[in-house]
């Protein structure tokens, strides 16, 4: 890690560049997630670091969503298994669904290795005495050549029967926007987070979180372990992705206060 100290004003930001440089080292992250993550940087800046409204929004509609899928999956890259790997496992487990690793860079190893870092996380998240009492963990499922999504050529079209082939409900963070069409053609709903509400994964998703992984994911884990309501159902029939987009575009043109 550098020596970034804490009284920096963007301490915060260049600890998560540490976190991003250091995945990559692990041979977690892929090269090419630097440039990734860059781009969110630009996006987090924008809307100015912070949860808005419209991301508030986003998690709620996606809690209800992933709460009342049949098969719910959460696909893991090499970008937010280094961001938010304690994040995933939880939301593994308060969903009661696999993770799956599915990479778009082929890399000799890397998809084993974020296997084992997601695992390494996931023993520590269950003896921490914060958590204890969770019985479920989630399998952390891999890539399969038996099951292959149709409409996709890249290393992505590889996955588990039992994984994202079979789940009603995809969860991609990070995404790129040719695997996001391919699961939409194929039936299936995709809910994203995406600092850019301008990309072809937000605006083809069927619900964008438009909002930094690392703050959004322990949000959504909350808003679905305090899902209740049926009522909520309601919220998803009515829910327009685009409209949700446009608030956030709004809000980054500074002609909409977010809501
Ligand atoms: O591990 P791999 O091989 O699967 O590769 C993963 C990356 C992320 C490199 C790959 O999927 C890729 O190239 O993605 P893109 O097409 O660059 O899209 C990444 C999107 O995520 C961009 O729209 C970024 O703005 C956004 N983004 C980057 N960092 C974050 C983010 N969104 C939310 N939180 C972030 N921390």
């Amino acid at each position: 890690m550098s020596d970034v100290p804490k009284t920096h004003p963007r301490y915060l930001s260049l600890t998560l560049r540490d976190t991003i440089v250091a995945g990559v080292e692990q041979g977690i992250t892929s090269i090419h997630g630097l440039i990734a993550h860059g781009r969110g940087e630009a996006f987090d800046y924008l809307i100015g670091e912070a949860t808005q409204p419209f991301a508030t929004e986003a998690i709620r509609a996606a809690a209800a969503m992933l709460r009342l899928a049949e098969h719910p999956i959460i696909s893991v890259n090499g970008n937010v298994a280094a961001l938010a790997p304690e994040a995933l496992i939880e939301l593994g487990q308060v969903l009661n669904a696999p993770l799956e690793v599915n990479i778009f860079h082929t890399e000799t190893g890397r998809e084993q290795r974020i296997r084992e870092h997601l695992l390494k996380h996931k023993a520590r998240l269950l003896t921490s005495p914060a958590k204890e009492g969770v019985e479920n963990s989630p399998d952390v499922l891999m890539p399969t050549t038996e099951a292959q999504l149709s409409y996709i050529d890249s290393n992505r079209k590889f996955v588990h029967p039992d994984g994202i082939f079979k789940a009603d409900v995809v969860f991609v963070p990070l995404e790129d926007g040719d695997r996001c069409e391919a699961l939409r053609k194929m039936g299936k709903s995709v809910v994203t987070v995406d600092l850019n509400p301008m990309s072809r994964t937000a605006k083809q998703a069927s619900i964008t979180i438009v909002d930094n992984v690392v703050r959004a994911l322990p949000l959504l884990c909350e808003e679905i372990r305090n899902f209740s309501d049926p009522a909520e159902q309601d919220t998803l029939k009515t829910y327009s992705n685009e409209a949700v987009l446009q608030k956030a575009l709004r809000y980054i043109s500074g002609s909409g206060n977010g809501d």
